[in-house]
């Protein structure tokens, strides 16, 4: 596929999607929206793929909506920001939230804006330590979306969630790290590394399991406890009767290394 806002690449079962518009710090358009659709169809039907990783070319991760890009206009020919967000921000959110391989956002630098909150979206979230967050709506008089407004509480608290959505602060690594909304940070020269480290350990790990514990987490936001436990037990049952489990327990037993099949 011939791409022109982002670049996309294979190797040992991690896709690497890298938002590529870095002269404008990797804002997003309507081009680069319908072009991380094919690049998320295509990692996603790719059996050989098990981890997706999303990143920036240049400085940064990316600096949010393109805040130059022609805005569309409702009937009445007035400008709807709402309408880009339902075309193009919120099925990514959605796309990204349950996708049912491993996503990695690696923060490479500045990542403001909706990038912030598609970057939230993934799984694991890690940080080059030159790289900081902003939510950075509120400066232009905008509102957090793309799950901003959902996503943020959930993980620092309500209060603290609030305050980074007023304030829009630059917050640093060390910060998100603090506040539970990056896993990891690593020195800005040994980062890459870092990040394909972690992408080829789930590339070599249970797929299927993955995508199972991945379905526990994400059902867990709207369940009771009860609830969660009969889903865990269910999905307990799939995962224990999966060739990869059979293959972890007599890896432990051989004390070596197992080799998964993802299924
Ligand atoms: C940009 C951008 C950008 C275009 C840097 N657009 N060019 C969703 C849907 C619908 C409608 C509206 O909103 C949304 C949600 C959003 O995401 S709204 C956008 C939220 N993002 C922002 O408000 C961040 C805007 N950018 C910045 O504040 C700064 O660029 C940060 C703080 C991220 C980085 O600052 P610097 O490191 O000083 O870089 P810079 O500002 O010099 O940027 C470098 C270039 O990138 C520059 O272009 P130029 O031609 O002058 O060199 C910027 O204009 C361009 N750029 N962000 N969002």
């Amino acid at each position: 596929m011939a791409f022109t806002a982002i670049r996309t690449s294979t190797v040992e079962g991690v896709a690497t999607i890298t938002l590529a518009r870095p002269d404008k710090l990797n804002a997003f358009t309507g081009v680069m929206h319908a072009e991380l659709r094919d690049a998320l169809s295509a990692a996603e039907a790719d059996d050989t793929v098990r981890c997706v990783v999303l990143t920036g070319a240049g400085r940064a991760f990316s600096a949010g909506q393109d805040l130059s890009e022609e805005r569309i206009r409702g009937a009445d020919g007035a400008v709807d920001f709402g309408a880009r967000l339902e075309r193009d921000y919120n099925p990514l959110v959605e796309r990204i939230y349950a996708f049912p391989k491993v996503t990695i956002a690696a923060l490479n630098g500045p990542t403001a804006g909706a990038a912030a909150n598609v970057a939230l979206a993934c799984d694991i979230l890690l940080a080059a330590r030159s790289a900081y967050m902003q939510q950075a709506f509120a400066r232009i008089a905008l509102v957090p979306d793309a799950g901003g407004t959902w996503s943020l509480a959930r993980i620092v608290g309500a209060k603290r969630a609030l305050a980074l959505m007023l304030t829009a602060d630059q917050i640093s690594a060390a910060e998100l790290q603090q506040m539970g909304l990056v896993y990891k940070v690593f020195d800005d020269a040994v980062f890459a590394g870092e990040v394909t480290a972690m992408a080829k350990r789930f590339a070599a790990g249970p797929a299927m399991t993955y995508r199972l514990i991945k379905e526990a987490a994400r059902a867990s936001e709207g369940h009771d406890l009860k609830t969660q436990l009969a889903l865990e037990a269910n999905l307990q049952r799939k995962a224990g009767a999966s060739e990869d489990a059979a293959e972890g327990v007599a890896a432990f037993r051989e004390k070596r290394a197992p080799r998964y099949k993802g299924r």
